[in-house]
C-alpha cells in the first residue's frame, strides 16, 4: 500500500473503531488495522463487527466517504494510534498485565515509521507503557534511530459502553506525553473531533488516571455490593436503605448487582495492585469483593432452589450491564454456568439484546422469551436491569421466589 496516511490505528475493537471512524468523516485518511481477517473485511464493507449505537452508521459513512480503508498491516502514516487490547493474567499469575499486544503492534510499526511520526497509546495500560513502547520501537528499529525523532503520548479513552459515540466527542481527555511537543501535536490532533477540554500532563500521570478512574467506580461499586451483604444477613432491603442514605447531600452511594463485568472495571484496578502491591491495599480488597460477589448470589440460589424438587430458575439477562449486548466478563454467565455445574435446577435464560444462546451455555441452559421463562419458573433470578424487564407486568412474578441482584423496581 503506497498511500500515505494521516493516521494508521492499530486494533479495530470497541476503542479502535469508532476512533478511526470519527477521525474519518472530519475528512482524515484513516487506515484501520486488525490482525483478523474476517474484522478488515468487514469493515471494508462499511459492516460492524461489534455492537454499539449507532457505530453501524458512523462506520458506513466513514468507509463510503473513501476516508476509512482496513487492512491487515500498518502503513506509513503521520500518527499511529495503538488501541489494542491490553488484558491481565488470571489469578495464578498474579492478575499481571499482558502488554503483548501493546508489544506487537509497536513493533509491527518499525517498517512504516517515519522521523517525525507521532505514535499515540490509546489502550488502557499500566504505568510506564509509554516509555515501554519508545523502547521496544527504538530496539526494533536498530542502533541508529534516535529516540527524539519520535513523538509518543498516551491518551486513555474514557468512552462508556453503550454511549461510546457521545462522549467521544464530549468528554475531556487527558494527553500525557513523553515530551511537551508530542502532548502539543496530539491534542491539536484529537481536537479535530473533541468538542470538550484537552488537558495535558506526562505520560506516566495520564495512565495512572485512567486507571484510577475506573478504580475509583470499582472501589464504590464494592461498597454497594458489601452493603448488600450485610443488608442480606441482617435482613435489611438494600435498595431502600441506598435511596435513603443518598438523601444526605454528601452520599451517593452506587448500586450492587450480581458482580462488576466488562472488560475495563474488573481489570485496571490490578494493574495498579501490581505495580504497588503493598500500598494498594483498598482497591485489592475492593477487587476481591466484587469478584467474591457472583459467588453469594449462587449461594442465594442453591439456598431457596433447596425448598424445591425440581427447580426451575428463569435466569433475566446475561450482559455485563443494562441495555448492552456485551457479554465479555459478564458475572451473570458465570452465575448461570456455576449454576449448572452445581446441577442447581432447569435454567431458563432471557437475553433480549442477544439473538441466541452464547456458545459457553450451550448445553447447559435453555434459551426462552422472557413471558415463556416466567410463567414456567419457580425462582426468578434478575441478573441484569434491562429496561425490557423494567417494563414486564409485575403479576408476572407474582407467586416467584425473587432473587433481584440489581434493585429492577427500586
Ligand atoms: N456496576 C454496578 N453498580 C454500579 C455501576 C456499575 O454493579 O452502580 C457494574 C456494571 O453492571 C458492570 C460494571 O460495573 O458490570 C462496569 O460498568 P460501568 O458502567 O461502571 O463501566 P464500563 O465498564 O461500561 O465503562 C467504564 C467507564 N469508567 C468509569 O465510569 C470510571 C468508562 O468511562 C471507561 O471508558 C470504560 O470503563 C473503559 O473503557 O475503561
Amino acid at each position: 500500500m503506497s498511500q500515505k496516511f494521516d493516521i494508521c490505528v492499530l486494533g479495530l475493537g470497541y476503542i479502535g473503531l469508532p476512533t478511526a471512524s470519527i477521525f474519518a468523516t472530519k475528512g482524515k485518511k484513516v487506515l484501520g488495522v486488525d490482525v483478523v481477517p474476517a474484522v478488515v473485511e468487514t469493515i471494508n464493507q462499511g459492516r460492524i463487527h461489534i455492537q454499539e449505537p449507532d457505530l453501524d452508521i458512523l462506520v458506513r459513512a466513514a468507509v463510503q466517504s473513501g476516508n476509512l480503508t482496513a487492512a491487515l498491516k500498518p502503513a506509513p502514516a503521520d500518527t499511529f494510534i495503538i488501541a489494542v487490547p491490553t488484558p491481565f493474567q488470571h489469578a495464578s499469575a498474579n492478575y499481571l498485565p499482558d502488554l503483548s499486544y501493546v508489544e506487537a503492534a509497536t513493533r509491527s510499526l518499525a517498517p512504516v515509521v517515519q522521523p517525525g511520526n507521532l505514535i499515540v497509546l490509546e489502550s488502557t495500560s499500566p504505568v510506564g507503557t509509554t516509555e515501554q513502547i519508545q523502547g521496544w520501537l527504538l530496539d526494533e528499529l536498530g542502533p541508529t534511530a534516535r529516540a527524539e525523532d519520535y513523538l509518543f503520548v498516551h491518551c486513555p479513552e474514557r468512552i462508556l459502553p453503550g454511549q461510546m459515540l457521545r462522549e467521544l466527542v464530549t468528554n475531556d481527555r487527558i494527553v500525557g506525553g513523553l515530551s511537551e511537543q508530542a502532548a502539543q501535536r496530539a491534542k491539536a490532533l484529537y481536537e479535530t473531533f473533541c468538542t470538550a477540554e484537552i488537558y495535558l500532563t506526562d505520560a506516566r500521570t495520564a495512565e495512572m488516571a485512567k486507571l484510577t478512574e475506573n478504580s475509583f467506580r470499582d472501589v464504590n461499586i464494592a461498597f454497594a455490593n458489601e452493603l448488600s451483604l450485610i443488608c442480606d444477613r441482617l435482613g435489611i432491603d438494600v435498595w431502600e436503605l441506598i435511596r435513603l442514605a443518598n438523601r444526605h447531600p454528601r452520599v451517593n452511594i452506587l448500586r450492587p448487582g450480581p458482580g462488576v463485568g466488562g472488560h475495563c472495571i474488573a481489570v485496571d484496578p490490578w494493574f495498579i495492585v501490581a505495580a504497588a502491591p503493598e500500598e494498594a491495599r483498598l482497591i485489592r480488597t475492593a477487587r476481591e469483593v466484587n469478584n467474591h460477589k457472583p459467588h453469594h448470589v449462587i449461594a442465594t440460589v442453591k439456598q431457596k432452589a433447596s425448598r424445591f424438587k425440581d427447580p426451575v430458575i428463569a435466569c433475566l439477562g446475561l450482559a455485563f450491564k443494562a441495555d448492552v449486548d456485551d457479554l465479555r466478563e459478564s458475572p451473570a454467565i458465570e452465575i448461570v454456568e456455576q449454576l449448572h455445574r452445581e446441577g442447581v435446577g432447569r435454567l431458563l435464560v432471557v437475553e433480549p439484546n442477544v439473538r441466541e444462546l452464547p456458545q459457553r451455555l450451550v448445553g447447559k441452559a435453555e434459551w426462552s422469551s422472557a413471558e415463556e421463562a416466567l410463567a414456567a419458573a419457580d425462582i426468578v433470578l434478575v441478573l441484569v436491569d434491562h429496561r425490557q424487564f423494567k417494563g414486564l407486568p409485575r403479576r408476572l412474578f407474582d407467586q416467584r421466589v425473587v432473587i433481584d441482584t440489581r434493585g429492577l423496581w427500586s
